[in-house]
This record gives C-alpha cells, structure tokens and sequence, in this order.
C-alpha cells in the first residue's frame, strides 16, 4: 500500500468543501496510518473547478470523472455530487479499484442503492473499501450516545424521537435548487435530511426501521429561477421551475424492538436554523443531542436518588471523549466542520486495516428502505408499511 492515499473529489458545491476541509484537517489533527493527499478536484465548469482547487487545497482540477477514476495515481473517490449521480460514478470508481466515499443519502432509489452496495460487498473481496458520508455519528456527542446506550444507562429503550428542522425554504422566494427537483435529489426533506435522522437513529439505538407510517407535503410548489447563487446554489434560467419533492416529511417508525419512533424533516420550520435532533427515552433514563448544541449531551439519569433526577448537561469535549484526542482542552468547543475530519480518520484507518468503515454501502441501503417505504406509505393514505 502506498505511504499516500491519493484522493480524487468529484464535486465542488457546499459538501465538496466541507469535505475539502476534513481532507486537509484530519491528517493534522490525527496520527493516520496513511496520509490523505488532495490530488484532484472535479467539476463540468473548468473555471469554477480550478477556483475551487485554489480555495480549497486540490492539486489539480479536472472537468472528466470518467478519466480521472481510472487513473492509476488515484486510490480513493470522494463523491459530494447531487444523488442522481452516486451509482453511476461509485460503481465506477470501485470497479477500477478505487476505495469509494459517498455523500447521503446513498442514491435516489432502492435499486440504485441495492447495486451499490453489491459493487461495495464484490469490491470489499478485493481489498477495495466503500463509506456513506452520514457525518453527525462522529460528533463526539453522538457516538458518546451511542456508547451509553449500549452500555446500559438509560435501561431499555421506550421510545424515540429524532427531527431534523430547517428553515432555509421557509421565504417562498428562495431559489429553486437541484434539492427540490425529484429527477436530481430523489426526494425533498425526507431524503435529504430525514436521512440524517433515521441513520442517527439505527446508529444510537442499534435498532433497525422495520415498518412506517408517513406523510409527505409540498407546501411551495413554484420558485424563481435564478443563476448560481452562494451556500446551497441555485438553479440558472429565467421563470419560475417547479418543485416535484416534499418539503415536510413525517413519519412514525416501528423499530426492530418494537420501540415506537416519530420522525421530522422539514426545511420550512422557521427559526430552527439546523435543528438536528434525537431523543432515546429507556426505562432507567433518556438521552438528548441537538445539532444547535453540538457538544453537548443532555443525561437523565433515573438511577439518581429521588429530588436529584433530570436532564443533566454533559459537555462532551473531554480528551476521553470520542474524536477528542485530536483536538483542544476541554471546553474548547468543536464545530460542523470536525465531523469531516472524524469522517477521514475512520476511512483512512479502515483502509489501512483492510477493514470495511462504518457506515457501509450496506447500511446506506438500510437507511434508503425506508426513505422508500416513507414514500409508499404516503402514496397509499399513510397506511402502515413495511420496510
Ligand atoms: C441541506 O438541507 C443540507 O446541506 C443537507 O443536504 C446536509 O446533509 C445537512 O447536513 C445540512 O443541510
């Protein structure tokens, strides 16, 4: 294995440079086995592509994913393009040998995500590794949940609340974007951040979504369109354009457990800016994170003497804590930006102990079954689906 792992990243919008950032980051905060090099930013506008290698710390840019996969001084694909896009170049890129990390959700359909995972599972017998980018598992916060949850401290779990809530669609004036057109993004809220929220939740609880019962609501049906905009762009044309997802997801899921879930996607929940949130209630206690909070862990501890019972405020930003080691003294605080960096270390490190990082092709394809079982329960009335 080469003393590089030379990175190929196809797609420069807002994940393409929160990405960047993790690249560059992860092997200055951690002792990696291998070190990452930034070899080459891909994009069909040359001009912007060549900005955003200057920017972001690419060595070279490049307008052909198809080329660029199938050069033999590149060993990993990062994918940060819309989803209509994912199996195509992740099925490429791990039939050249390439080890393959994909932004969420995994694909646009099922079928997509079934042949992706098969490709990963093929290439995973030829030492080639393959990683959905669901980063919020590596807020220290949200795997020191997870390790409490498995650990005993709130008991059996009851019940489950997870929300993802923003707010930037709320103005019925903001731009049509590739988000809201089904043909590019698969689905609205419910994929784009509902993702987010069902993997946290099979993540903390180590249970699966066995069957749903959802509805799915487009409340802005037309926008402007415009040229490129900044932060989650815009799409260039004169008019208006039609928007053919949902913009509020709610569904509520009944867990491998038989625990009950409700779950919340929503970009019109005005004020709550990226109100990721999840709520595990067990028989012996309950745990909180929240996305606006990022460190911090909020512990009900019902073992506590009577009168001494209640939320209390874990500040997850210890040098025991997950991820901490990398970075500051406690209370130094970590942002968006270092579950990117988490990302990297886990890939870097799976790849060098031959092992597959977690979370796998296989358990993207977990999350899009029920993104789809969400979708069919709508369609028939809401009625109870399986996953
Ligand atoms: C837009 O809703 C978005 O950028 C999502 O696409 C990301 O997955 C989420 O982390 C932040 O919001």
């Amino acid at each position: 294995m080469s003393a590089q792992l030379r990175v190929a990243m196809i797609g420069h919008g807002f994940m393409g440079a929160a990405h960047s950032v993790g690249w560059r980051q992860a092997p200055a905060a951690f002792d990696l086995p291998i070190h990452p090099r930034m070899s080459v930013i891909v994009g069909r506008d040359a001009e912007k592509t060549a900005s955003a290698a200057d920017r972001w710390g690419w060595a070279e840019h490049a307008t052909d994913w198809r080329a660029v996969i199938e050069r033999d001084d590149i060993d990993v694909v990062d994918i940060v393009t819309p989803g209509d896009t994912h199996s195509e170049i992740a099925i490429a890129a791990l039939a050249a040998g390439k080890h393959v990390l994909c932004e969420k959700p995994l694909a646009n359909s099922v079928a997509e995500a079934e042949a992706m995972a098969d490709a990963a599972r093929d290439a995973a017998t030829r030492g080639i590794r393959a990683m959905v980018g669901f980063t919020y598992r590596r807020v220290p916060a949200v795997t020191l949940m997870r390790d409490m949850i498995a650990s005993g401290s709130i008991g059996s779990i009851r019940q489950v609340h997870a929300s993802y809530r923003q707010d930037w669609l709320a103005d019925a004036d903001a731009p049509m974007t590739w988000r809201l057109d089904k043909d590019r993004a698969g689905s609205g809220a419910l994929g784009d951040i509902g993702a987010h929220a069902i993997d946290l939740t099979q993540f903390v609880t180590g249970l699966g979504v066995a069957e749903v019962s959802g509805v799915l609501e487009t409340i802005v049906h037309e926008r402007p369109l415009l040229g490129e905009s900044s932060g989650l762009g815009g799409t260039a044309g004169t008019g208006r354009g039609r928007v053919t997802v949902d913009d509020l997801a709610l569904f509520t899921g009944r867990l491998s457990s038989g625990a009950l879930a409700s779950f919340e996607a929503t970009r019109f929940a005005t004020g709550r800016k990226n109100a990721l949130e999840i709520e595990v209630s067990g028989d012996a206690g309950a745990l909180h994170w929240n996305l606006e909070d990022l460190n911090a862990l909020q512990f009900d501890d019902e073992s506590a003497e009577p009168g001494r019972r209640g939320f209390t405020r874990i500040l997850v930003t210890e040098p025991e804590h997950p991820y901490l080691s990398g970075w500051w003294p406690a209370g130094h605080m970590l942002g968006y930006e270092h579950g990117f960096s988490h990302q990297v270390k886990d890939l870097v490190e799976a790849i060098s102990a031959g092992s597959d990082p977690h979370p796998t092709f296989a358990e993207g394809l977990s999350v899009q079954r029920v993104l789809d079982a969400v979708e069919r329960s709508s369609a028939a009335g809401s009625t109870w689906t399986t996953v």
